[in-house]
């Protein structure tokens, strides 16, 4: 005869089978004692092919990874009480800001033993504040119903994956676990849960006609309605879309952007401008879509919009153009991509190693997923490759929605975990940022992972901005560059990653020519001078050009 499980035992069965019904299939657990009713009733769950379990030590790469995973479904992150739920912190203010459905669950004391000096214990009521779509507590002493448990999970999932609000994003379950914490006997589930609540969206999208008629240019940022990039195609507008927009693959899309943007002759011009998902990344759409005199029309497949000037004039979820492109839209559409095909011929020409060769390199031959760093990384890679090549939408990442440098070796993990095969391009500083998550644990599976340092002496991005002005050349490197001692080599094999350094082009060529198995560091080193130098001149570089061409 089975034994009834304890209270503890009994909720965290419950609260996995919830989980799962719900449509979570991956699971990251960090250990703990307080959370290890859960842990127990995940191994049940995972014994018997309910979800993947991913076991990680340090709770701030956890979120992290799940965030990676989150990408593809719903995920969630398990940890045990105290400053280990803090450390997902950074995972959830991501996700909050890109919009991805993260299930953070923590364990907690009984809420009797806050505030008396228990061991471990902290309020961690809502203590993600405003970052999470909701906030559900499970009591320890609810009684044996188990349908608050499945209620409030439900509740948190949907949450999570926006499906009544059209704001996905984090949830936060905090579950209170009273002693004893062990179960008394093995559980071996029997089948996985059917999903017992079927929860449809609140209402259709909206669609609305845009005529056509004005200059137009469509500007994509992170977090762009799926499936748009084919539409674009019907419109034959100017694309500028930024790297892990998915919109790039459209073929009106075009390189740099942001310096074509930047010209006069081009965005002067511009009488409206679409905008798809959150542009982040340059000063030339930012002041673009500031302009009073251009109309902005917002496209959001969520229920919040990018409107950072207030200059919007509509929002809605798709739009439909009617007809075929004027003669007048075919001409405006040649003049931005004369300039494009200028720009191109700059960004093609011979040159040596540097950071923006190494982008246009690597998404040149993407076939695998890749994971673009914030800093230079995601900006080389904004400045040139990957346009309008078969390069299916969802292959590039980049975590724009706050876009820390923290958690970007973790992030590719995670999305590795789910499957792909994934290579990382991230400045020196994000590598040291997150190389504990290069970490492999002995009893967890191997991941394909290729992580690709620019090496370039710290923070080149600075270097860019008014900080890198000769006036403040003396507070420059200590307090902005940073440069740190760093042997790449040395923590590659100390965490048993495979480490190549790269040299020329074709060392890099060479590398990503073959598929990504288990970890390794490619060792980009460049020269911090060079590089600062290189990132400023060759905007100017390509100004030039784009306005030869326009003269032309
Ligand atoms: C968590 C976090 N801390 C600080 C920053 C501010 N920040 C932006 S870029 C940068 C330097 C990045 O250096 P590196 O990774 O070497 O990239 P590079 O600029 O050289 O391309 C810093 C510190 C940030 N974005 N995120
Ligand atoms: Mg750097």
């Amino acid at each position: 005869m089975t034994q009834t499980p304890n209270p503890s035992t009994a909720r965290a069965r419950a609260l996995v089978t919830a989980l799962v019904a719900a449509g979570v299939r991956d699971v990251v657990l960090a250990p703990g004692s307080r959370s290890a009713p859960l842990a127990y009733a995940l191994a049940g769950a995972a014994g018997a092919g309910w979800l993947r379990v991913h076991v990680r030590v340090d709770e701030r790469s956890a979120g992290f990874v799940a965030l990676g995973l989150a990408r593809d479904r719903p995920t969630a992150v398990v940890t045990t009480s105290g400053t280990a739920v803090a450390n997902l912190h950074p995972a959830v203010l991501e996700a909050a800001h890109a919009h991805l459905p993260l299930v953070v669950l923590t364990a907690d004391r009984p809420h009797e033993l806050r505030g008396v000096g228990a061991n471990q214990t902290t309020d961690q009521v809502k203590v993600f504040g405003a970052a999470v779509r909701g906030y559900w507590e499970v009591p320890a002493d609810h009684g044996e119903d188990t349908t608050l448990v499945r209620s409030a999970v439900v509740r948190a999932v949907t949450a999570a994956n926006g499906t009544r609000t059209r704001n996905p994003g984090p949830v936060h379950l905090n579950v209170a676990f009273a002693d004893p914490l062990t179960p008394d006997g093995e559980w071996s589930p029997g089948q996985p849960p059917a999903p017992w609540l079927d929860v449809h969206p609140s209402r259709p999208a909206a669609t609305v006609e845009l005529p056509r008629g004005p200059r137009t240019v469509v500007v994509a940022g992170d977090g762009a309605p799926s499936e748009i990039s084919e539409v674009t195609e019907r419109w034959g507008w100017p694309v500028l879309a930024e790297p892990s927009s998915g919109v790039r693959s459209s073929s009106f899309a075009l390189v740099a952007g942001r310096v074509l943007l930047g010209i006069e002759e081009l965005a002067g011009p511009v009488e409206r401008v679409l905008v798809l998902g959150r542009p982040t990344l340059s000063r030339s759409v930012s002041r673009l879509l500031a302009r009073t005199d251009v109309q902005v029309v917002v496209l959001s497949g969520h229920a919040d919009w990018a409107d950072v000037a207030g200059t919007a004039s509509l929002v809605c979820d798709q739009v439909v153009v009617p007809g075929e492109p004027s003669a007048q839209e075919q001409l405006w559409w040649l003049r931005w991509a004369d300039a494009a095909a200028a720009a191109d011929r700059v960004l093609n020409s011979a040159r040596g190693l540097d950071g923006t060769a190494v982008a246009n390199l690597l998404l040149g031959t993407a076939e695998s997923t890749v994971v673009l760093g914030s800093s230079m990384a995601v900006r080389h890679a904004d400045l040139t490759a990957g346009v309008g090549e078969e390069l299916a939408p969802e292959l590039v990442v980049a975590n724009r929605g706050l876009a820390g440098i923290d958690g970007t070796i973790s992030t590719a993990t995670g999305l590795a975990l789910a499957g792909r095969q994934v290579r990382a391009l991230v400045g020196d500083l994000t590598f040291v940022h997150d190389v504990g998550a290069l970490v492999r644990g002995r009893l967890e599976p191997e991941v394909d992972l290729q992580v690709i340092v620019l090496d370039d002496g710290g923070g080149t991005i600075f270097a860019t901005l008014e900080h890198g002005r000769p006036e403040h050349q003396g507070t420059f490197e200590r307090y902005f560059a940073t440069p740190q001692h760093l042997d790449v080599a040395a923590l590659a094999a100390g965490f048993g990653a495979r480490y190549a350094l790269i040299e020329t082009l074709s060392d890099l060529g060479r590398e990503v020519s073959e598929p990504v198995r288990g970890r390794s560091v490619l060792h980009v080193r460049l020269d911090p001078q060079q590089e600062r130098a290189r990132a400023v001149e060759l905007v100017r570089e390509l100004e030039t050009a784009v306005r030869g061409a326009l003269v032309d």
